[in-house]
């Protein structure tokens, strides 16, 4: 095989003697792209394990911190974002590569190959779709979550592979003062640090116009995320109405909250409104990347639940009078169930729940996917 490659000299087209595609720029930008993508996957699976847990683990998932789920996905989105521009810098360090020839040099060189496009089509495909997926927008037949999901773990496994082969030069142009960096161009020099200094503006501007969308410190410059936290009915957005879950006017007299369990109960919403209430001070947190903190009012769970005779260890099962939707039926394991912040709320910053924000009564508890604080609640049954 040496003998081959001595013979078949990687051969650069004319079209390609631009500078600065070489492994140190390659180097300083993949990195900070590489911790980008590991955060986005780390924070991902968390994301998809509340989600989705498997029966094992419904009754192990913790509720607290209440804020825990706001920060990992507000992260995750974050670093979804902030991984756009560096993908594309980085395909724009390395792309004389990819169009190199011959495009095959030996079996070594053909499967290294196969393991970059697998790498540059997982980002691509998972970026894209995830950015998307903030907008609700979703123009391709498959159903986004599993996909998401699967490809989140090759586009991993093709960039663990990467990190390993490249392992050899990553180490030699870590830092730009060793040895292989040093032999560089020195003219480079400048130019490197400008087109990194360009990608980290780059960086900076797209998270700076997007973060304010969860980290509300900085909601002043939320102008390019679809969620505004300011925006939105009782002073918090709304991501289904009632009209697009098509839950029509509830009638405040005709409805009944059903609890199903040991010793079943009804109640009427004056019966409902006449318990105890708390108040919690929680976020939603939604999956799409917006989060907000308000103050809720309403019915611990823990309380409806041994009303009903329910052990301290029961989960419950939450059915929303909307009819058809994803998200008409949620599960919830016994820590979030009764967990004292865990509330049938009935009110919202003070006022009754508007139409959109779930109204008669709708789920809040802490840490959990935003998805999973179903509104429009009708039925509660311990499992
Ligand atoms: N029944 C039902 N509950 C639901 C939804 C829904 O579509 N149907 N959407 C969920 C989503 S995705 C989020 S982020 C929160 C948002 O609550 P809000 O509209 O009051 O802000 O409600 C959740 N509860
Ligand atoms: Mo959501």
């Amino acid at each position: 095989m040496g003998v081959m490659k001595r013979r078949l000299p990687a051969v650069r087209p004319p079209a390609f003697r631009g500078r600065l595609h070489d492994a140190r720029t390659a180097t300083s930008i993949g990195r900070w792209l590489g911790a980008a993508i590991a955060v986005c996957f780390g924070t991902g699976l968390i994301s998809h394990y509340l989600q989705h847990p498997p029966a094992w683990l419904t009754d192990e998932l913790p509720s607290r911190p209440a804020w825990g789920y706001r920060l990992t996905q507000g992260l995750h989105v974050a670093s979804g974002i902030a991984a756009i521009p560096l993908l594309l810098a980085k395909l724009w360090a390395v792309y004389p590569r990819l169009f190199a020839w011959p495009p095959v040099r030996s079996v070594r060189h053909a499967l290294e190959r196969v393991s970059v496009a697998v790498l540059v089509a997982g980002a691509v495909f998972e970026l894209a779709t995830g950015l998307l997926n903030t907008v609700q927008w979703y123009p391709w037949p498959f159903s986004f979550v599993p996909v998401h999901f699967a490809v989140a773990w090759l586009l991993a496994g093709a960039l663990l592979l990467h990190v390993a082969v490249k392992y050899p030069q990553i180490r030699a142009h870590w830092s730009r003062a060793s040895p292989a960096s040093a032999a560089l161009p020195v003219a480079d020099g400048p130019d490197r640090r400008s087109l990194l200094t360009g990608v980290a503006a780059a960086v900076g501007a797209v998270t700076l116009t997007t973060v304010g969308q969860s980290f509300t410190p900085l909601k002043a410059f939320d102008v390019l995320a679809p969620r505004h936290p300011d925006h939105g009915p009782e002073g918090l957005p709304v991501n289904r109405t009632a009209r697009a879950a098509g839950v029509v006017q509830v009638d405040a007299l005709a409805y009944r909250l059903e609890v199903q369990g040991p010793r079943p109960y009804t109640l009427t919403l004056a019966e409902l409104a006449a318990l105890t209430q708390h108040e919690s001070v929680l976020p939603i947190a939604c999956v799409e990347g917006w989060s907000k903190s308000a103050h809720w009012t309403g019915v611990r769970m823990t309380d409806l639940l041994r009303r009903a005779g329910a052990p301290l260890d029961a989960r419950v099962r939450v059915v929303s009078l909307e009819r058809y939707g994803a998200y008409r039926v949620m599960e919830m394991g016994r820590a979030y169930a009764h967990d004292p912040l865990t509330l049938l709320a009935l009110k919202l910053n003070g006022q009754t729940l508007t139409a959109d924000h779930g109204y008669p009564a709708r789920i809040i508890a802490p840490n959990r996917p935003g998805v999973l604080q179903t509104k429009w609640v009708t039925r509660l049954e311990v499992l």
